[in-house]
């Protein structure tokens, strides 16, 4: 397929930005080739440099639930912009959005907006640790809570020593105080609660882990957390930059029936601009600057053009009755499907999914944890994405990312994305 366009933009752009990319996970590196430079998208199609265009299964990584360029979210951001894009005082459009938060999340009292889900879960384990008077956090083997330094932590030697960091500029005093756990084994929290008594100040954990792929909690396991975190006096965050509104109005949580002490969100809150958030109870929130010592701040927190993306889109959800279970049956139409043709061709294979997002690891499964999913053949799925990408199916970059479908899918896409696999396979068993 010629994407010659994409190929010298991007030879431009590492001339002037660090990699060619303002995210590594965008330069292709995990399965190789030179990164595709889209010009546009519109529902659930994406349109490149060179012309193609695409299905497109990543939607920049889960905000775009409602699909590209969505009339109600480009209409908002306009009619936002041409009273200014920014005014460095309290707005009505926050506390607008913040009263749809406050009313979809069950856990959520007051919240704080910033400008990134890094922003957010950075500033949710600082109120913690302000709230708590500890200092250690438990993280788990495979979650990804963005890039602040407490969270870019290896596992230690042993489960339940300190960490080690996993990014150079990262200190060992930092690492000191984050615990690296497997995920789904609540055994280790509850030994690791028993080994640092009234140090551990946070279990910060993704409800439904979706940055090794997908992974799922077994049956029992969130709320074990929930039950460990009261006992030792620790506050339970609940990352849910990805499966806030994404898998039910009320996130992880709602469907879970478990809720934690604090939770971030980002992605569909900001319907597709720059949105993270923090909130909880209005007694844990309350010692947040400047009602409390705990300080937190952002120059374009609660950004007035933000807001009115994060408006339009979370007033679209609510309005819009049946699309939560609309992107249920979609979602499970494309995973049986792919389960038909993965088995036909012998691939051995398993897929995870909840609600509109979905995973398909390369190796029998199940996938549990992070070592489970570290058996899958990243080599396959590199040639899988790039037979996809010629047959016009953008999938994620990198086999340990979730796939997402958006209300603008309809059944026709999966019934052509079906169509691509099948004839991808095809090709690749030739080449073998
Ligand atoms: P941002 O700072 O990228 O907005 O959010 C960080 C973050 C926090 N928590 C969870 C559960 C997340 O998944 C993320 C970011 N997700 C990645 C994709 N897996 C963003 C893509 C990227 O890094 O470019």
């Amino acid at each position: 397929m010629n994407i010659e366009r994409s190929i010298s933009a991007f030879a431009r752009a590492r001339r002037v930005i660090s990699g060619g990319v303002n995210s590594p996970v965008r330069a292709f590196r995990a399965v190789g080739g030179s990164p595709i430079f889209m010009k546009g998208g519109a529902g659930p199609i994406l349109y490149d440099l060179d012309g193609h265009e695409y299905i497109d299964y990543v939607l920049s990584w889960g905000p775009l639930i409602l699909g590209h360029a969505h009339p109600e979210v480009v209409r908002a951001i306009v009619r936002a912009a041409q009273r200014g894009s920014s005014f460095g005082t309290p707005t009505q459009a926050e506390t607008e959005l913040a009263e749809l938060v406050c009313s979809m999340v069950p856990s959520i009292e007051r919240v704080r907006f910033t400008s990134s889900g890094t922003e957010a879960t950075m500033s949710a384990i600082r109120l913690a640790r302000g709230y708590t008077k500890r200092e250690k956090i438990v993280k788990f083997a495979g979650g990804y809570h963005g890039h602040g330094d407490s969270f870019l932590i290896a596992a230690g030697s042993g489960a339940l020593t300190n960490g080690e960091p996993n990014s150079p500029g990262v200190t060992h005093g930092t690492a000191r105080d984050t615990l690296v756990l497997p995920y789904n084994d609540p055994a280790a929290v509850g030994a690791a609660f028993e080994a640092h008594p009234e140090e551990i100040a946070a279990v910060i954990v993704e409800p439904y882990a979706g940055n090794m792929g997908l992974v799922l909690p077994r049956d029992g396991y969130l709320q074990a957390l929930r039950e460990l975190c009261s006992r030792y006096g620790a506050l339970l965050i609940f990352d849910e930059v990805i499966t806030g509104f994404r898998v039910a109005r009320g996130g992880a949580q709602e469907r879970e029936g478990v809720l934690p002490d604090l939770t971030t969100l980002g992605k569909v809150l900001g319907g597709g601009l720059p949105v993270g958030a923090f909130g909880g109870s209005a007694e844990v929130m309350l010692h947040l600057s400047p009602d409390g010592p705990v300080y937190q701040a952002g120059t374009l927190s609660g950004n007035p053009l933000a807001m009115a993306a994060g408006l339009a889109t979370l007033r679209t959800i609510a309005n819009d009755a049946t699309m939560y279970d609309r992107l249920e049956v979609l979602t499970k139409l494309l995973c049986d499907g792919l389960h038909e043709i993965f088995s036909k061709h012998g691939i051995p294979h398993c897929t995870n999914r909840v609600g509109s997002m979905m995973c398909t690891f390369f190796t029998a499964g199940p996938v549990s944890d992070l070592e489970s999913a570290m058996k899958s053949d990243t080599a396959f799925y590199a040639k899988y994405f790039h037979a996809m990408i010629d047959s016009g199916i953008y999938l994620a970059p990198a086999q340990f990312e979730t796939g997402f479908l958006s209300a603008a899918h309809s059944t026709h896409d999966i019934e052509l994305t079906l169509d691509a696999a099948d004839r991808s396979l095809e090709r690749l068993a030739a080449d073998r």
